[in-house]
């Protein structure tokens, strides 16, 4: 490696004095780097909070996201002198930049301004994969100091829901034309959301879907409070708190009308999961699904590193001839890899 390079640390010092380029580069480290690069990357976000406030803005196709986004970016702009970042996450979209998201992206009215940092992610083969890549760019904008971060994700695969859960607060867009309540339960939808937007407010069907949201939800207490569901029931019984039952806002995007109440539901959402008993649960359950996370990171690495250097070998061909289960085989690995480790904690 160069000696004059500048090193993952040194990026991340660049980072905490507002250098764009540096921000940028440890991102693209963490998104699209080798196994080493990510972890290094990792490690040096590592002990950065989030911005105060994640917010995940996700729903169909064509919903009007970018639109919102946007138009909200700029309302904060105006109102504070926060520093917000918006990151647009498609997971099923291998290359950065080249991916229509990033084109949508570049169109944005807001890319020239000062206090606003836009960028897309994409699963460019991340070894670490693409929830944890988000999550480290995440630190990255913390120890740069943003306040706000939009997360805009498409669709509701697993890896989608596993960025959306990183938000503090999730922003469910929706629009007229979806079907109906019971198709929205199917979609999990009700579960998906701390926020309910129905966007495009100048069509007349927007304010009936309103009504609808809001009934599905009164009908559906239980399925409605997204952070004590993703919690578990584990977790969640350690939070005796108040409820939180999804606000829907009705708003066009397009016209710039009615953001400002969608602002304040997010804020109220923000203020919700701050009670400290409601906290230091989630911050509990986070660090636990980290921790999980990063274990599976490591072992698929370490699977992958020994079907390399030949050692699955044996196993392989004791599978294929019948000696032993697949579950059996499966276990020898495990256990292989379970020697490879150490404990820093018990050692
Ligand atoms: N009529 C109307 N159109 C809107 C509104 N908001 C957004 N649109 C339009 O909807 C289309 C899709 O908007 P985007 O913001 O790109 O939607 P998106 O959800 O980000 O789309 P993807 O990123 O492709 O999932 C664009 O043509 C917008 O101009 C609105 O409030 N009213
Ligand atoms: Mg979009």
């Amino acid at each position: 490696m160069d000696a004059t390079a500048p090193t993952v640390a040194e990026w991340v010092s660049a980072c905490q004095t507002g250098n764009r380029r540096a921000l940028s580069r440890l991102i693209t480290l963490l998104e699209s780097g080798d196994a080493k690069q990510v972890a290094d990357a990792s490690n040096a976000v590592a002990h950065f909070e989030f911005p105060r406030h994640v917010i995940g803005v996700t729903g169909p196709p064509g919903a009007g996201k970018s639109t919102l986004i946007d138009y909200l970016t700029g309302l904060v702009l105006r109102a504070s002198d926060k520093h917000v970042a918006i990151l647009a996450v498609d997971p099923s979209s291998p290359f950065t930049g080249g991916a229509l998201l990033g084109d949508r992206i570049r169109m944005s009215s807001l890319r020239n301004e000062p206090r606003v940092f836009i960028r897309s992610m994409g699963s460019r083969g991340a070894s670490g994969g693409i929830a944890a890549a988000a999550s480290g760019a995440l630190r990255a904008l913390g120890a740069a100091g943003f306040d706000t971060v939009f997360l805009e994700t498409v669709g509701a695969g697993q890896s989608e829901i596993d960025i959306a859960n990183l938000a503090h607060t999730v922003c469910v867009v929706q629009v007229p034309g979806f079907g109906d309540e019971v198709q929205l339960m199917k979609m999990g939808i009700l579960e998906a959301a701390d926020v309910f937007a129905v966007n495009k407010a100048d069509k007349p069907e927007a304010a009936e879907l309103k009504v609808r949201l809001e009934l599905a939800i009164a009908e559906n207490p239980d399925a409605s409070c997204r952070v004590l569901k993703q919690l578990g029931k584990k977790f969640a019984a350690q939070f005796t708190g108040t409820h939180w039952t999804p606000p829907v806002v009705l708003l066009s995007s397009a016209r710039q009308e009615n953001g400002e109440a969608l602002l304040a539901a997010l804020e109220a959402h923000r203020t919700f999961v701050d009670q400290p008993a409601l906290s230091d649960v989630l911050k509990k359950y986070r660090a636990v699904r980290a921790i999980i996370g990063q274990a599976e990171n490591t072992f698929r690495q370490r699977v992958e590193s020994r079907a390399d250097d030949g050692s699955l070998d044996e196993t392989t061909t004791a599978y294929l001839s019948g000696t032993i289960s697949l579950d059996a085989a499966a276990n020898v690995l495990i256990r292989a890899t379970n020697a490879d480790s150490i404990n820093p904690i018990r050692k």
